[in-house]
């Protein structure tokens, strides 16, 4: 069966312009630098983000775990959402890999981390408490539902933190879903933040990978921190092509995706026993909650889906999560709705 999937845009393939890329990529040792193509990716990552330098790394954790160690020392503090994947779904790498300890603070509904909630969060100097070095966003914020943050938010947290001399990352695993719904270059989401890891691997279809950004001396320290990390990948040219070609070719599309997701919604809600969660739809993303009285849970009706060729994400006991992607076509959105009607037996 083929299935229509929608648990994650991380599931896109390649498109056949990534493959002939990767077919045809000039490459060499990146571990030596020496491997062409990785070159000219992150060459082009930076410059599209507006930093000095980039990094290609195997994956958004590793990006966003090697940017942590680079800014941090074993018993600093960073200070993050208590819905960034970063604390929530990195495997507590930070702690277990650098001896770097998390603070959370209240995600808000919106995405973002109240400006007094940092303030607060940062510690005076005293030998009781951790030395806070680093804050974390997210845009977009997945756990919040996909939603961006604007640039005068983006602005304002990073001046809180730097107020408190404190450094700023910014995990922008899905930045262009951000910049297609702020109308924005991504360089105006990013030129307030000292390091950014975005993925090529999701909505922008490239198999693996993803890129850091920062200055040339973080660039620097990330590049040993990534060998350390065990992430010094060779001849990654044949993996960097992709990315080239999502960079080129596929940040601005994102907008079919978004167009997807509120197709998706406005169907979905008209559907008795389905609510629209966490403000849905955000960006290219459909959280949605089961009414109890379907006397259904998430599990049960994800098998259900799931036979008539639809994955879902499970984001709870009666939550899900639905992400529109590069391989969701407009005729999907109707046979989805008409999918989860059959699932519910309401057809
Ligand atoms: N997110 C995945 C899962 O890990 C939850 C998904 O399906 O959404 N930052 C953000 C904001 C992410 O959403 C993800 C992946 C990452 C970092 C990690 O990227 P990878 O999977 O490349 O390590």
């Amino acid at each position: 069966m083929k299935f229509i999937d929608l648990r994650s845009d991380t599931v896109t393939l390649p498109t056949e312009k990534m493959r002939k890329a990767m077919a045809h990529a000039e490459l060499g040792d990146d571990v030596y630098g020496e491997d062409p193509t990785v070159n000219r990716l992150q060459a082009m990552a930076a410059e599209r983000l507006g930093m000095e330098a980039g990094l290609f790394v195997p994956s958004g954790t590793m990006g966003n775990l090697a940017a942590v160690l680079a800014h941090c020392g074993r018993g600093d503090e960073v200070i993050m959402g208590d819905c960034g994947h970063t604390f929530v779904y990195e495997a507590g790498g930070i702690s277990a890999l650098g001896g770097v300890h998390p603070h959370t603070i209240p995600n808000q509904p919106d995405g973002t981390l109240k400006i007094e909630d940092i303030r607060h969060a940062v510690r005076s100097d005293n030998e009781h408490f951790p030395k806070s070095k680093l804050l974390i966003l997210e845009n977009t914020q997945n756990k919040c539902g996909g939603v961006s943050l604007s640039r005068e938010y983006m602005l304002e947290a990073a001046n809180a933190a730097h107020q408190a001399g404190l450094n700023v990352h910014l995990d922008g695993a899905r930045i262009f879903n951000a910049t297609v719904d702020q109308g924005l270059p991504a360089e105006k989401l990013t030129d307030m933040v000292d390091s950014v890891t975005f993925c090529l691997s999701k909505g922008l279809c490239a198999p693996v990978g993803s890129v850091l950004c920062g200055s040339k001396e973080f660039i620097k320290e990330a590049h040993r921190i990534r060998k350390q990390l065990g992430g010094g990948m060779r001849q990654a040219g044949v993996l960097a092509a992709a990315g080239i070609v999502a960079l080129e070719e596929m940040t601005d599309r994102l907008a079919e995706d978004h167009a997807h997701a509120k197709a998706l919604a406005d169907g979905l809600k008209e559907l008795e026993g389905i609510h629209l969660d966490k403000g849905s739809p955000n960006t290219n993303m459909v959280y949605i909650v089961l009414d109890p009285s379907l006397g259904m849970d998430a599990k049960t009706l994800a098998t259900k889906l799931r036979s008539e060729g639809i994955l879902v994400g499970m984001a709870g006991p009666r939550h899900f999560r639905l992400v529109c992607h590069y391989w969701i076509r407009d005729e999907n959105v109707t046979e989805i709705v008409n999918a989860f009607k059959r699932a519910l037996s309401i057809a």
